[in-house]
């Protein structure tokens, strides 16, 4: 039995393009990932391979209703305190905020949306974590500036988060700057908003708009700081330890470069300065990146208070070329781990490396860790009592929770609190399917776009209301 600290911010997390839905209401701006459709386009376009700017009739675009969060919120939030929720992590829709990104002034319509969305979380107790962007951005913003290749960016984001910070000092402290800012490498689209053209160097366009994000980043945490010395920002990295596939030296060297480049982003919010090892390697790689005067001075003075990170999967790195090719055609890079058994969709379910990963993030960094996102995606069935008995997904929890509770409780790790990933069912983001299902509360939505919206309590709703009824001391199915 582990102990969790007293206050342990218990809760689930979602995004608001994989969960809102009605992507042209309360004067809301397109956004690129409302233009990321299913099927095998997908891929193309999220790496930045494939222009898509406007619908078409051949696909479907789940976000336009996504799980239709924007008119059911109440009801969800509801269904959030009754499972004893003592946090929710959700995001910012940049394009409620700012329509088109680069206008003076803000939207009303959507600065009052998230003002409800925070009082009906007040209501209940529970503490709004919010990020603020997940893979998100107004599409004019990448029409007519290109993203966050261009150093513009960096103005406009500083206009959003002031103004965000400003109208919800009393309503939010817990705030991250970017998802899974190491996403700028796998899905630079969705990451930045960014689309190559032919013959570029697709390297140093990446760096270019990570250097843009951290500015902003750090950006923001001096503006969070100054409005309200409360206030407490996060990195967040899409963590997850590579291992060597073998014991030849060359293996554990690509696992460590591997992870460097994942780190590289972290290492910049949390301590500060570039690391040596990616000066050095963009240098080799003729990739300048553009610093300008006072961007050494922001990044050093404006450094993360905790580390946020979601931990699906470990993932391993072979240097022999024949065995790369068994490398899975994910958004990670990894072959397959022999050691360990797979989710349906192919990630593989490794608890002790979020334990593994854990420390490492807490020996590098010595903040408090914050974990945001963990989860198993399934494609649940509804039974012939019409319930969905998901022991599949409680045992994936339990397993990591343990994990968890252990870095806690016996290598002394700080963390924050723990928000699951996909409380309630939304859009994958990767495959931006409804199929691939997180949640606790199951949608009757399909990857067609067909269903009622209504909203089941699945096995796992009164599994995880008992878990933070007693504050993580009984994970036993029930
Ligand atoms: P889906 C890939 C690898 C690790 C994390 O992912 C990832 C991804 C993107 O697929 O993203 C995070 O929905 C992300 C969430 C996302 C979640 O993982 O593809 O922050 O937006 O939904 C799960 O199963």
């Amino acid at each position: 039995m582990v102990k969790f600290p007293e206050g342990f911010l218990w809760g689930g997390a979602t995004a608001a393009n994989q969960l809102e839905g009605a992507f042209d209401q309360g004067g809301r701006g397109l956004a690129n990932v409302d233009l990321v459709p299913t099927g095998p386009d997908r891929y193309p376009i999220i790496t930045g391979h494939m222009k898509h700017f406007s619908f078409d009739e051949d696909h479907f675009y789940p976000a336009k209703e996504a799980i239709d969060f924007y008119h059911r919120y109440k009801e969800d939030i509801a269904l959030f305190a009754e499972m004893g929720f003592k946090a929710y992590r959700m995001s910012i829709a940049w394009s409620r905020i700012f329509p088109k990104g680069d206008e003076l002034e803000p939207n009303e319509d959507g600065l009052a949306f998230y003002q409800s969305v925070f009082e009906e979380l007040h209501k209940y107790g529970i503490e709004p974590i919010v990020t603020i962007t997940h893979f998100d951005m107004p599409m004019h913003l990448i029409h007519e500036y290109g993203g966050w290749r261009n150093r513009k960016l960096i103005d406009f984001y500083e206009r959003l988060v002031t103004t965000l910070f400003t109208r919800y000092k009393d309503l939010v402290t817990y705030w991250i700057t970017f998802n899974e800012i190491n996403m700028i490498l796998h899905a630079p689209f969705m990451g930045a908003g960014i689309v190559f053209n032919e013959g570029e160097n697709e390297e140093e366009i990446k760096y270019t708009a990570a250097h843009h994000e951290l500015l902003a980043s750090a950006l923001a945490t001096k503006i969070a700081h100054q409005i309200n010395p409360n206030n407490k920002l996060g990195c967040m990295i899409a963590a997850g330890q590579y291992y060597p596939h073998t014991h030849n030296p060359a293996d554990v060297r690509l696992a460590q470069i591997m992870d460097q480049e994942n780190y590289f982003f972290i290492d910049v919010q949390s301590r500060g300065v570039y690391p040596n090892y990616a000066l050095r390697r963009l240098a080799a790689q003729g990739i300048q990146i553009p610093f300008e005067k006072g961007d050494e001075e922001l990044l050093k003075e404006n450094t993360v208070d905790f580390i946020s990170f979601s931990y699906y999967s470990s993932r391993v790195a072979s240097a022999d070329p024949k065995v790369n090719q068994q490398t899975e055609g994910n958004i990670f890079a990894s072959i397959k781990n022999e050691y360990l058994k797979s989710s349906e969709w192919g990630w593989q379910i490794d608890p002790l490396g979020f334990r593994i990963t854990m420390n490492e993030l807490y020996d590098r960094y010595q903040k408090p860790l914050f974990v945001v996102e963990n989860g198993l995606g399934a494609a649940d069935k509804l039974d012939q009592n019409g319930r969905i008995e998901d022991d599949y997904r409680i045992a994936y929890l339990k397993a990591h929770i343990e994990e968890m509770g252990k870095s806690i409780e016996e290598d002394g790790i700080p963390v924050i609190g723990y928000t699951s990933w996909g409380c309630i069912d939304l859009v994958s983001a990767g495959t931006g399917e409804m199929k691939k299902r997180y949640g606790y509360i199951y949608v009757d939505r399909d990857n067609e776009g067909k269903g009622t919206f209504k909203r089941i309590k699945k096995k796992s709703f009164d599994w995880y209301k008992q878990v933070i009824a007693t504050n993580g001391s009984n994970l036993e199915n029930i």
